[in-house]
């Protein structure tokens, strides 16, 4: 049967219940097309005396979000090159774990493809395909990486307050966004241990350390963050002749919105600098960031 001849109402796949989802993905979705098979034939023979359906499960989603960004500093390098290099925390606010799973046919792929992993009130878990990618390493470390978790952008403020990435509007340098790609992420930070849920000690241990799998999780606990140093590698924005004067660094958590979460407006921060020479970075300015438990 062609399911999209049958003409089933949008909603009709959405009404199976979320927590009976715990096979692989392929047999799940197997089951959603019978499930809706099922309801369209319901919907036909029976009317008014349908009973009804048992109350379905909801989403305990993640929240992802960034803590303020910290510990500016330039770096020279030998080869003359100047590095803004700062320190991240990508946090978990939200009512339920951020899990991603990567899998691959084979080891001969470089790389895995993502699935995210949604927990509900029931104690059940669906799957749900993502865009997302993972790949083994590519920064000298023995570990798997989540690519683009976070992204940063630096930008120049104008005088009358725009502000234009550095390396568009005339510039002859190219774009300064940051030189780290991939993310190996964990609980390492206890950020707010008083939410919800929380867990009082790590769940998430690390990104896998063997090339050769052909599955790795990763994962973010409500309350845990996840932290990338100033002196990581590639943890930096080139700012090779980039002039003195005032920027904006911002750094998104999930910026193409691979992953399902309770709220996708908070993904950001952003800190406003000014640049001169290679002194420390004074900071002007803070924009949004997710806030630490009151004490
Ligand atoms: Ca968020
Ligand atoms: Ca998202
Ligand atoms: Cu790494």
């Amino acid at each position: 049967m062609d399911h999209r001849g049958t003409h089933v109402p949008d909603h009709c796949c959405l009404a199976v219940p979320e927590h009976t989802r715990t096979d692989p993905l392929e047999t799940r979705m197997g089951l959603k097309l019978r499930s809706c098979a099922i309801a369209v034939a319901a919907l036909v023979l029976a009317a008014a005396s349908a009973p009804a359906p048992a109350a379905a499960s909801s989403d305990r989603l993640p929240d992802l979000a960034m803590y303020k960004l910290m510990d500016f500093q330039i770096e020279k390098t030998p080869d003359h090159r100047r590095l803004l290099r700062y320190t991240t925390i990508i946090v978990n606010i939200g009512t339920g774990n951020f899990q991603a799973e990567g899998s691959r046919a084979s080891s001969a792929d470089p790389e895995m493809s993502v699935v995210q992993r949604v927990f509900d009130d029931a104690g059940g878990s669906r799957l749900r395909r993502t865009a997302a990618r993972m790949y083994w390493s590519g920064d000298g470390h023995t570990h798997w990486h989540l690519r683009d978790l976070e992204t940063s952008l630096l930008q120049r403020i104008r005088r009358d307050g725009d502000r234009t990435a550095v390396g568009e509007a005339g510039d002859r340098v190219r774009p300064r966004a940051s030189a780290k790609h991939g993310f190996c992420f964990f609980d390492n930070i206890k950020f707010n241990l008083l939410l919800v849920g929380a867990p009082l000690d790590a769940f998430y241990p690390g990104c896998g350390t063997d090339s050769t799998v052909l599955a790795q999780s990763m994962g973010l606990s409500i309350g845990w963050g996840d932290a990338y140093w100033y002196d990581l590698v590639d943890q930096w924005v080139d700012i090779t002749g980039v002039e003195d004067g005032r920027y904006r660094l911002t750094t998104w958590a999930d910026a193409k919105n691979w992953f399902l979460e309770s709220d996708d407006s908070n993904n950001f921060t952003w800190t406003e600098l000014r640049l001169h020479g290679n002194r420390p970075p004074a900071v002007i300015a803070e924009g949004p960031f997710a806030p630490l438990p009151e004490a």
